[in-house]
């Protein structure tokens, strides 16, 4: 594949809501896009690095500095027979997964519209349609809690997850549960308990949930083990994942039972991919997480999330939970039975609004292949 331009782009887009985890809140999105320009087409990918280096230590500022000065002119330079190649191109770039996910999973659009099929069936996916569910972010009040509860309830979505931190969790729960029993209940704490809330947290046994989200340090994978050991309810690790080696060592420690797969957090879909096998090898479901994304990456995550092993609920939503109005065309819908139908047209599946995206657009910056000494 021979890559003509590389565009960087930096978008401002509000949430239609505030966004609260154990870590911040989240108002106004920066997205990083990658436009990627080859062999006639126009392929695009997201970074999903957060304004602040809270949910990991990447940022928008750190992907955009890594993506200009190292990965795009090395990728303007390689031409790729396959964009599982993309890796080894970057291999020389310690971390900074997200800064890499954002060009790989370009690349990976890239390559199934050249090869005029779907971007899902290039990456072996084989499910028609995906199961969603809502990541909820912590609210001002009890009663907003168990309204926005009620409200994507309302609207189909399979799972509900709440995001909980010390004094945000078992009252809430509590209430959760007293006034829905059965519904599929999850919750994700980003990191926010230490050894000393191990006995609460195992209390909440009685809520009957699907998974605790990454309840311990983001880079931990002992002490969950050892916390797992005394819980029924499943550990699910989102933050301490990073690749397929990190997968087998929190399966063969039994740090959790289940693994959220971000294709920014392993550095792009290709790692994703190797993460779902390892699992699915042993028996571990996985399902899909979400960082806020506008179309584009939500596009990705779509297509990953048909691969077989993403046997739980994800937290690909609506485009319209998160913008007003989505940069992609047409916008990400859920049915009333909580699905997305993953797109069969050639690449990620859907139409890229140039128009607004180049409204929306604050910084731009093409990069052209480095010089070869
Ligand atoms: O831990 O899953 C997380 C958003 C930002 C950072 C981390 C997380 C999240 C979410 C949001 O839970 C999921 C979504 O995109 O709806
Ligand atoms: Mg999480």
């Amino acid at each position: 594949m021979k890559i003509d331009a590389i565009i960087l782009r930096e978008l401002r887009m509000p949430l239609v809501q505030p966004f609260q985890t154990s870590f911040g809140t989240t108002t106004d999105r920066r997205i990083l896009l990658v436009e990627l320009k080859g062999e006639g087409f126009t392929a695009w990918g997201e970074c999903v690095a957060g304004e602040h280096p809270y949910y990991s230590y990447e940022t928008i500022d750190t992907a955009w500095l890594i993506a200009e000065q190292e990965l795009a002119p090395a990728l303007a330079a390689a031409e790729p027979e396959h964009a599982g190649k993309i890796p080894g191109i970057f291999k020389q770039v310690r971390g900074h997964r997200m800064a890499k996910a954002a060009l790989e999973n370009a690349v990976w659009d890239l390559e199934a519209q050249i090869r005029d099929i779907p971007l899902a069936e290039l990456l072996g996916g084989t499910r028609e349609k995906i199961a969603c569910g809502v990541s909820i972010g912590i609210q001002p009040s009890l009663e907003k809690q168990l309204s926005e509860i009620e409200k994507e309830l309302a609207a189909g979505y399979q799972r509900i997850k709440l995001k909980c931190k010390p004094g945000w969790d078992s009252h809430v729960f509590e209430a959760v549960r007293k006034r829905w029993p059965d519904i599929l209940l999850s919750c994700d704490a980003n990191s926010a308990y230490r050894l000393r809330d191990a006995e609460e947290i195992v209390s909440w046994d009685r809520f009957n949930l699907l998974m605790v989200e990454q309840p311990l340090w983001a880079d931990d994978f002992y002490y969950h083990s050892m916390l797992q050991k005394q819980m029924n309810t499943p550990i699910c690790l989102d933050e301490s994942i990073h690749n397929r080696r990190d997968t087998l060592a929190a399966i063969e420690m039994g740090s959790c039972q289940i693994i959220n797969i971000k294709c920014g957090r392993v550095g792009g879909l290709g790692e994703a991919v190797a993460v779902h096998n390892a699992a699915m090898e042993r028996g571990i479901p996985v399902w899909c997480g979400g960082m806020l994304e506008s179309g584009i990456g939500r596009a990705h995550n779509i297509a990953l999330s048909s691969l077989e092993n993403f046997r739980l609920p994800g937290d690909v939503s609506a485009s319209k939970r998160y913008w007003k109005d989505d940069i992609i065309e047409p916008a990400v819908e859920v049915s009333p039975a909580g699905e997305i139908i993953v797109p069969t047209a050639p690449g990620r599946g859907y139409e890229v609004r140039e128009d607004l995206v180049e409204r929306l657009t604050v910084r731009k910056q093409e990069i052209r292949a480095m010089a070869v000494v």
